[in-house]
């Protein structure tokens, strides 16, 4: 039997060794600029063109048949969305399941609407990858995952939303919160998968104890926890630091924000996917 794990790109997860593992990009569109966010996306180069371009940006969910695309002939499909307050990647994922089943009457597909991005989706993927390691069945993978998407948490640390407002992903009264230099936005996805702004911080000291402040209100427990980031390896470097600091056992892994997530993160921003307790 095949299974299969595909994510959407917003996980900035381009590879899951050891799994028969696929990503669907999503794309960012300035103008004749078309940057598809695959493995080969130069996410630095696209920062560059981004900075300069006087045009409207926007951003692009992928199709149901890119979807599909993905899912090859595996007889059991596990997807991973971005969160479906924010994007139509979950509907389109569903529609392409649906059909996929339909087709083929004996396979699978579950459809996970992260209600996050980011490195909580990779938390998620890597723990389906986990249970199908265990050969664990459909139906047991299925409750799993719904119980542990529960106990997983995203945070972020932001220094501009300029984006999200201009792509209308927050309100302007929320990107208002951030006019001056050196706020940082530290926030949590909400339990219905919005952004939600926790502590407008005044510098990285103040961001860097928000942080951790939140880490442990969410209950971690010396878990996982991944630190994704969009050119500030130094600010990932010490939220890293301080967490092993407080809980010597975690397991920390830092990497570097794909395309998607760093268009909207913005330059100097992270995203932070943790194992916690339930409850956001
Ligand atoms: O379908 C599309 O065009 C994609 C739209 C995606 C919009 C949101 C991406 C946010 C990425 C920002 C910080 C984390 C926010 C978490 C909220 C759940 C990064």
């Amino acid at each position: 039997m095949k299974r299969k794990i595909v994510v959407d790109s917003s996980a900035s997860l381009t590879r899951l060794p050891g799994m028969d593992y696929a990503q669907v990009p999503l794309s960012i569109n300035a103008g004749d600029h078309v940057f598809v966010d695959n493995e080969s996306l130069d996410v630095r180069q696209m920062l560059d063109v981004l900075r300069s371009y006087k045009g409207r940006i926007g951003t692009a969910c992928p199709a149901p048949a890119d979807w599909s695309e993905a899912f090859g002939d595996a007889d059991e499909v596990f997807c991973v969305s971005i969160t479906s307050t924010l994007s139509g990647s979950y509907n389109s994922a569903q529609i392409a399941a649906a059909e996929y089943m339909e087709n083929h009457p004996s396979r699978r597909v579950m459809v996970v609407d992260s209600l996050s991005t980011g490195p909580e989706m990779t938390l998620i993927a890597e723990r389906i990858h986990q249970l199908c390691d265990q050969e664990c069945p459909f139906d047991v993978i299925e409750r799993e995952i719904s119980a542990y998407k529960a106990r997983t948490h995203l945070l972020f640390c932001l220094r501009s939303l300029h984006n999200l407002s201009a792509n209308g992903r927050v309100s302007p009264a929320v990107a208002a919160l951030i006019g001056m230099l050196g706020i940082r936005l530290v926030g949590h996805a909400s339990e219905q998968g919005d952004l939600s702004p926790t502590v407008k911080a005044r510098g990285d000291r103040k961001a860097l104890a928000a942080i951790v402040d939140y880490f442990v209100t969410r209950g971690f427990d010396g878990g996982r926890a991944i630190i994704d980031h969009c050119c500030n390896p130094e600010m990932a470097e010490a939220v890293a630091a301080a967490v092993s600091t407080k809980w010597p056992n975690a397991d920390i892994r830092i990497r570097e924000a794909r395309g998607l997530c760093s268009y909207y993160a913005e330059e100097g921003g992270l995203m932070i996917g943790f194992e916690g307790k339930e409850g956001k």
